[in-house]
């Protein structure tokens, strides 16, 4: 029988790319996606079946990580062997702004996820196998570098520290009730489905748009923090084999390469064969209260015992960025050219980049971080 896959954050970057990778291991999928008066599916569109086809696959449910009750019904109703969170008031920035909704999210979020579990496991005497999406966020001020798995944590955001809360609850339901929880620590992982308010994204955005003159400047914080940045289709899998090991354990998952802010941007400009001299500004609205300086991964565990290995340089994942984001640019162009508003209604940049989707994926709607440059303070974090 095919295996049930339960996913938090379903409708974000990695719920897309994971989605995809477990379709095509032959599991039924069920997301679980948040009301909007906007849609928000638009990264897992390309998946969306009709309800009265035959063999439907993919399934979303309508709910809330704060919504407790929900997340019981859906459990019964899913009966998943496999649930991974991924849900999460996911920006670091904003977590200043919003430090206690973010909390509420991200740590009781995840708890209300865990007790829904343990007690459905309890009543129906079905296991669960349960993923936690932790971050390398966690190791904040970073006692050392690389950070592995036994690296203290020292979050530097509201965001961060309502992660490590997560990351020990879930160890806890691992000890104290036998769940089978992991929590995958990821580094910065990113691909033309990567949020535009993420310096990356962002970056390729800005640099592609500022190429076909669609756009003036771009507004930056700090350009000298260092990343660990991988391709998030790379990731995916590793989330996956966490959860088909004999034993639940916590991984790291990164490339082992770090890089500055200011060199993803230069990599982006070279790609472009663009001078960004004069196109990059120094806004302090982008500066966060604390600073993760330096994020630099040791992924051996996650070798050695998942038989993982990242696939994709930062080099190569800028390069494909800009080439989806360029095609975007073009679009735009043509709008603009042809007298109509450049404001993308909806973004094809990631369409060649699902490395072995069974169809192709529709971008989300890019932000509208301004036409000109001027972006607002609240959409381009
Ligand atoms: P993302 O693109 O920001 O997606 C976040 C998802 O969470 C969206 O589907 C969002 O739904 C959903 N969500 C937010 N609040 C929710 C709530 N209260 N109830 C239910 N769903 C909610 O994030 P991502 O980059 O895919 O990351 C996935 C997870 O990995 C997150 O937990 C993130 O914190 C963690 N992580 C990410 C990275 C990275 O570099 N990408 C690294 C380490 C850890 P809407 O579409 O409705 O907003
Ligand atoms: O792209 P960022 O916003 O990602 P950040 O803060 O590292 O968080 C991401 O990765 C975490 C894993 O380590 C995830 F847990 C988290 O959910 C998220 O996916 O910022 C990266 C760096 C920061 O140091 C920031 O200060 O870029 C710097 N930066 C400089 N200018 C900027 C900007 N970041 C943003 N978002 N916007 C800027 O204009």
């Amino acid at each position: 029988m095919a295996k049930v896959a339960l996913i938090t954050g379903i409708t974000g970057q990695d719920g897309s790319y994971l989605s995809e990778l477990l379709l095509q291991k032959g599991y039924v999928v069920h997301g679980i996606i948040r009301r909007s008066s906007v849609f928000t599916t638009e990264r897992v569109e390309h998946l969306y079946q009709d309800r009265h086809d035959s063999d439907v696959r993919f399934r979303l449910h309508y709910g809330d990580l704060l919504d407790a009750m929900c997340l019981r019904r859906i459990l019964s109703e899913v009966k998943p062997d496999e649930v991974y969170n991924l849900a999460a008031q996911s920006h670091v920035r904003t977590s200043f702004d919003q430090p206690i909704y973010t909390a509420e999210v991200v740590g009781i979020g995840t708890l209300n996820l865990l007790e829904a579990i343990r007690d459905y496991r309890d009543s129906t005497g079905c296991e669960v196998r349960f993923y936690q999406a932790a971050s390398s966020e966690m190791f904040g001020k970073a006692a050392e570098v690389p950070q592995r798995e036994t690296t203290p944590f020292y979050p530097r955001s509201p965001y961060a520290c309502a992660k490590v809360h997560a990351f020990w609850q879930t160890v806890n339901y691992r000890e104290a009730y036998g769940l089978f929880a992991c929590n995958g620590i990821l580094f910065n992982h990113e691909s033309p489905r990567r949020g535009e308010t993420f310096v990356t994204r962002k970056i390729t955005r800005a640099a592609t748009r500022i190429k076909l003159g669609l756009q003036d400047k771009l507004y930056l914080g700090n350009l000298d923090a260092r990343r660990d940045w991988g391709f998030a289709g790379d990731y995916v899998l590793a989330m996956w084999l966490m959860l088909q090991q004999e034993k639940p354990d916590d991984y790291v998952v990164a490339t082992g390469q770090s890089h500055s802010v200011r060199e993803f941007l230069a990599e982006a400009f070279r790609c472009l064969g663009l001078d960004g001299e004069g196109r990059v500004e120094f806004d302090p609205r982008y500066l966060r209260p604390t600073e993760v300086d330096v994020l630099q991964g040791d992924a051996t565990k996650a070798e050695r015992q998942l038989g993982w290995r990242p696939k994709v340089t930062m080099q190569e994942l800028c390069r494909m960025m800009v080439d989806a984001d360029m095609r975007l640019a073009q679009r735009e162009r043509t709008l603009v050219d042809a007298g109509h508003d450049a404001t993308p209604r909806d973004n094809e940049a990631a369409r060649n980049h699902v490395s072995s989707a069974p169809a192709a994926p529709k971008e989300a709607p890019a932000s509208r971080t301004g036409k000109r440059g001027s972006a607002s303070g609240a959409r381009s974090k």
